[in-house]
């Protein structure tokens, strides 16, 4: 495997000739996130793999985003630096699971967060987003049982903003619920200057201290307008790579974990892909995202409901 800019200028050779297009999570390693022909969050990057004409699309992010390019443009071939790239919100709801759970509520919607896999996906009602939920849940018939599945912390904040009651999937993401309260309001004591910006998968005692709250690209742009110089972010540090080249001036702090032993809050599964898996699931196509075309085809109901009513 060629190393250093060689690897780079390898990745870019291969790019042209396979004509493939590089979509990265602005979780994804700084070095992939720089190679990347389109950055962007969950929403975005299923926008991006919609609309290509690439012939391959090499996806930079975790399984389940990758699996929903597949979804939206299935003739395209998917391939995913490292298959292993979970996440434990889609890991911890499986279709199955949602299937019973509805049967518990007889009638009731399920509108479900864009971080689940394919059979989840197909199990649901509607997908949503970090950066659309808020709306897509208002735009909802009001007189159903409405089920939220995965993330519990997304759903308690989105319960509170809406006002809308839902019964909740117990899931939550390792990153954003490890962040320390405690450990924060030192923080924010010791730069009193500072606003903490939270995403809305960070647990309430978090989200109650934030000066404000969105989706991953609410928060690039919060930072990038917002008249303060000084912020703490409370969610994945990958993200801060971006933030950085869009507000070069403006000092940006990672909140603090409950584990002292560790400063940062990476998303591991994120992190297991690298620019040598990247040139070699490009060089050999693999690993590939197939999907059954049935179930498929069932997980795109939710999906294109929500960029309908996302527009
Ligand atoms: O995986 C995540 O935590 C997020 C917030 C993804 C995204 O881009 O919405
Ligand atoms: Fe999943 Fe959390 Fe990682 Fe996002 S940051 S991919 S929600 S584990």
């Amino acid at each position: 495997i060629p190393q250093g800019e060689e690897l780079v200028q390898a990745i870019l050779d291969l790019k042209k000739e396979k004509n493939a297009v590089i979509l990265a999570h602005y979780y994804q390693p700084a070095e992939i996130q720089d190679i990347a022909d389109f950055l962007g969050d969950s929403l975005q990057l299923a926008r991006q793999a919609k609309e290509t004409d690439a012939d391959m699309i090499a996806f930079c992010g975790v399984h389940f985003m990758a699996e929903a390019a597949k979804i939206l443009n299935p003739t395209k071939k998917v391939v995913l630096p490292d298959l292993q790239a979970g996440c434990s919100l889609a890991d911890g709801c499986s279709g199955e699971g949602l299937r019973k759970m509805r049967e518990q509520h007889p009638g009731a919607m399920i509108a479900t967060y864009i971080n689940c896999n394919a059979e989840t996906k197909a199990e649901s009602d509607i997908i949503v987003t970090s950066s659309n939920a808020e709306t897509i849940i208002n735009a909802l018939p009001k007189d159903v049982p409405l089920i939220f599945a995965p993330d519990k912390n997304l759903g308690r904040y989105l319960m509170k903003k809406t006002g809308r009651e839902m019964i909740l999937w117990d899931g939550s993401c390792i990153v954003h619920e490890a962040f320390s309260m405690e450990r924060i309001a030192k923080q924010l004591a010791e730069h009193p200057d500072a606003k903490l910006i939270a995403h809305p998968e960070s647990e309430t005692p978090v989200l109650d201290l934030a000066h404000f709250i969105g989706s991953t690209s609410a928060l690039l742009n919060y930072v990038e307008k917002d008249e303060a110089t000084k912020f703490i972010v409370a969610t994945e540090e990958g993200i801060l790579h971006e933030m950085r080249k869009r507000a070069p001036h403006k000092t940006l702090i990672p909140a603090l974990v409950f584990d002292e032993s560790c400063n940062c809050s990476e998303c591991f599964f994120m992190k297991r892909n690298t620019m040598e898996k990247l040139y070699l699931c490009m060089k050999y196509e693999l690993p590939e995202i197939t999907m059954d075309e049935e179930l498929r085809q069932k997980a795109l109901v939710p999906i294109e409901k929500m960029l309908e009513l996302s527009k």
